[in-house]
């Protein structure tokens, strides 16, 4: 039975939207990856388990290195943006255009279903196999099926466009959805289904890898098999015979779609902070939206603790720091003002005082390694109850030691108050069952297990409740969203 193939309007709109968002979110996504360029099938990520790494860069053995230290340099033709730990912008770009994909992809799959347009892509019947193997014996001899097989698409073709479209795209978002700590500190069942959040992004790679090659051999073979009357049903449906205009019209899209690359690079490299300013007034809302509300609900076994857990920030050089450091931070305090009727300084003997929190939690760093680990310490809402907040309090900002690698800045980070009653939300001075060690941020450092690594401030010298942040650093929520240009929701 002889179908002609008619590419309804709604479908040909669908088909250029889904090509401009998906070497937007491939090229970000490569940007995201060159952050933490390894992939593994376990949570600990242990150095040396990777199995794939890419890039160059070989940790030393001999001191400590951090988590910053393994991002690689990649060039602007394959990322958006390019260079060195633009993770912020990338990952500004890959937020933005993910909620375009999807929808643009439910929208077609609901016109799928609604005009019975379904049946060319989901088989309905076993043959398929057989027959989708022929096609692929013929196409691997160098030549091509007989018009006759296209009905509308020979039987190979539909297999795949119906394996791209209802399996690898559902699969990246649900893949995508593991990155999100919010989201599996509530759900950590969630993604044992995909065998963890690192089998999860391996996956997501995977899932990359398939829908690049997807479209080497897509565009290949339309433009090897029936071209251009492939373009012209593609651009202007099968009723329309003007062949030339499709070609222009198809030229001018591609040509669009690569301008808007190289404006889209220029312009977050350039302008960086006004594209950030920009791309989280959309992002951060819908962040909040989906992941705002997540509680952390993790109680990981003691089997599940991490062998190795990677180390990123440096321990603070400066002697405010290092003298307290010999004496075990004995003479250390930390102090919780601002906004509060009952300021507060605190030993880490007073610390101990308070009822002890302990909780097995997994750590995912923005730049995607994770580790699961034991931490000890005081609910962070037991210490506001303590200090009794004021009417006017709205954020927490947490404040470190000097660190030589942010000077002349320190680095600090704001969390609003609903992140804070979080019931996982806690100052850790254990790990372990052991006192917190220097790298990890000795003696006491932030735990909220909803948001990515960089909320979590170590080496704490000083906690204040504030109105506004717009004052503090450069005023966007903390050393990386000033420095970094990273979102300050820290969801996913
Ligand atoms: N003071 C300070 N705190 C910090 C950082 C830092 O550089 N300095 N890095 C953050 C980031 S990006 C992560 S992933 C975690 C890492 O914690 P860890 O070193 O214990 O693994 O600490 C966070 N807290
Ligand atoms: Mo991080």
């Amino acid at each position: 039975m002889e179908e002609t193939l008619s590419f309804p309007l709604w479908l040909r709109i669908n088909h250029v939207i889904n090509l401009f968002c998906m070497f937007l979110l491939m090229r970000s996504g490569v940007q995201i990856l060159a952050d933490h360029p390894k992939l593994y099938w376990n949570d600990g990520t242990t150095p040396g388990s990777e199995w794939a790494h890419f890039g160059t860069k070989v940790m030393p053995k001999d001191r400590l290195w951090i988590s910053m230290d393994e991002a690689e340099h990649i060039n602007s033709i394959v990322a958006l943006p390019g260079g060195h730990h633009n993770l912020g912008a990338a990952r500004n770009w890959h937020f933005l255009i993910v909620p375009v994909w999807i929808v643009n992809g439910l929208s077609y799959a609901i016109f799928l279903g609604v005009t019975g347009e379904w049946r060319r892509l989901i088989p309905t019947s076993w043959t398929i196999i057989p027959r989708a193997w022929e096609s692929a014996l013929t196409f691997a001899s160098l030549q091509i099926p007989p018009d006759s097989a296209f009905t509308p698409y020979d039987p190979l073709q539909q297999l795949t466009y119906a394996t791209v479209v209802f399996l690898v795209a559902p699969l990246m978002i649900l893949t995508g959805l593991c990155m999100s700590p919010a989201l599996i500190a509530r759900f950590p069942w969630y993604p044992k289904l995909f065998g963890g959040r690192q089998a999860a992004r391996s996956l997501h790679f995977i899932g990359l890898m398939t829908l690049v090659l997807y479209t080497l051999v897509h565009v290949t073979l339309v433009v090897v098999v029936h071209f251009p009357e492939d373009v012209s049903d593609m651009v202007l449906g099968s009723t329309n015979p003007n062949v030339t205009l499709a070609l222009w019209i198809a030229s001018m899209v591609l040509i669009g779609v690569v301008l808007f690359h190289i404006w889209a690079t220029i312009y977050t490299l350039r302008y960086q902070r006004q594209f950030q300013t920009h791309a989280t007034a959309i992002v951060e809302p819908l962040m909040r939206f989906l992941f705002g509300s997540l509680r952390s609900r993790q109680q990981y076994a003691k089997a599940d603790i991490s062998p190795y857990f990677r180390v990123n920030g440096y321990p603070p050089e400066h002697e405010s720091y290092q003298r307290l450091a010999t004496e075990n931070f004995a003479d250390w305090t930390l102090t919780i003002g601002g906004l509060v009727e009952q300021p507060l300084a605190l030993s880490l003997e007073d610390l101990r005082v308070f009822p002890k929190q302990e909780q097995i939690t997994k750590h995912n760093c923005i730049q995607g390694w994770s580790a699961v680990a034991e931490w000890g310490g005081v609910r962070m809402s037991t210490i506001l109850d303590r200090c009794r907040l004021l009417p006017q309090a709205r954020y927490v900002v947490f404040h470190a030691f000097p660190q030589a690698e942010y000077a002349p800045n320190t680095y600090y980070e704001v969390l609003t108050l609903e992140d804070i009653l979080d019931p996982q939300t806690m100052l850790a001075y254990e790990m372990n069952w052991k006192p917190l060690p220097i790298p990890h941020g000795a003696p006491c450092r932030l735990r909220i297990e909803i948001k990515t690594g960089y909320k979590m401030v170590k080496y704490l010298r000083a906690i204040e409740v504030v109105d506004s942040f717009g004052g503090i650093g450069k005023g966007h929520g903390g050393y990386r969203e000033d420095h970094q240009y990273y979102d300050k929701v820290a969801a996913i």
